[in-house]
């Protein structure tokens, strides 16, 4: 059976999906957001349960963009599997109020990649220039594309790409994202690692036009991050929180979206080490996945009650 207890490959959590379907088949259908470059499928869950109004807002949670952060597919599948089965009021509530779109793995090719042959790939697996291969997804999308923090070296792992969109993942999830049906009131990316949270933008210093709401949402989300295992979290907006960093799918979900809450997670651990970084031991999926939907939770609910 399916667990939290060890990180899957994609496989696996592409039968897990499937399986859902057939267990929850009024609930739960599977959608396809375009396919990878080695023609893998973007597979993620819709859920959506018929008891709740007629015009609902949709939350769409992007994971996995990164090959080697094996954590944010993990805590993606974990969340939703909380949507689908937990007996808390909160959750059972917030699960029924939104249409849910979960897609575990942005970056199939990468993900498979990291299992096969480098547990350290990050970008996607097309060849470019230069004998080199893969496009950084996180640099690929069409807002404000290049301008900054992104690489023009194929061979970099912040390359953007020969232009944007040049990747089939970002530009088949983006025409996916384009032609959804339920308005979006909330976007979220999971990465890893660090422990921030992130609101745009990464291609500017300027803020958003509601930086106010995305703080004060930001403050109640960082505060329930906390209470379950203590885990600190900072953060803020991306260009001065971490780095300049444009072509993000956050920015452009904000920025071309229109969507007023976007945001993005860099999952545990906190610290700089680059060799343990992305290797988060497995027993951690499970608190992990906890305080993140503690978080989320809180964070929706507080966006809600501004709107
Ligand atoms: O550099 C990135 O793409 C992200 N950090 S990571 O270590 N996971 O690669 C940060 C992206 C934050 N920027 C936006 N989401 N706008
Ligand atoms: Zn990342």
């Amino acid at each position: 059976v399916y667990s939290w207890m060890v990180y899957h490959e994609l496989n696996d959590t592409q039968h897990w999906m499937q399986n859902l379907v057939a267990k929850y088949p009024d609930i739960v259908t599977i959608f396809v957001a375009g396919q990878s470059y080695e023609g893998r499928k973007l597979m993620g869950l819709k859920i959506n349960h018929k008891d709740g109004r007629a015009d609902k807002q949709s939350i769409f949670l992007e994971a996995g963009m990164h090959a080697r952060e094996w954590i944010s597919p993990a805590t993606a599948t974990y969340f939703a599997n909380e949507l689908l089965t937990s007996q808390n009021a909160q959750i059972m509530g917030l699960a029924r109020s939104y249409v849910w779109y979960i897609l575990p793995h942005a970056n199939p090719d990468g993900y498979v990649y990291t299992h096969t042959t480098n547990r350290m790939w990050r970008k996607t697996r097309s060849p470019q220039d230069k004998n080199c291969f893969g496009t950084d997804p996180n640099r690929n999308w069409g807002f404000h594309w290049r301008e900054v923090g992104a690489s023009s070296d194929p061979c970099s792992e912040s390359y953007a790409g020969p232009k944007a969109f040049s990747e089939p993942e970002t530009q088949t999830l983006s025409q996916h994202l384009t032609s959804l049906p339920e308005p979006m009131f909330m976007y979220l990316s999971l990465h890893s690692f660090s422990q921030l949270l992130l609101y745009p933008f990464g291609y500017t210093s300027k803020l958003p036009e509601n930086h106010r709401q995305l703080e004060q949402v930001f403050n109640v989300a960082v505060g329930a991050m906390k209470r379950r295992y203590g885990t600190r979290y900072t953060g803020g907006n991306v260009y001065d929180a971490i780095y300049p960093a444009a072509g993000s799918s956050t920015d452009w979900a904000y920025g071309v979206l229109n969507v007023k809450y976007s945001y993005c997670y860099e999952l545990r651990p906190s610290g700089y080490s680059f060799w343990t970084g992305f290797r988060l031991p497995a027993s951690q999926i499970i608190p992990t996945g906890q305080e993140t939907t503690d978080s989320l939770m809180e964070m929706i609910k507080a966006a809600a009650a501004i709107e």
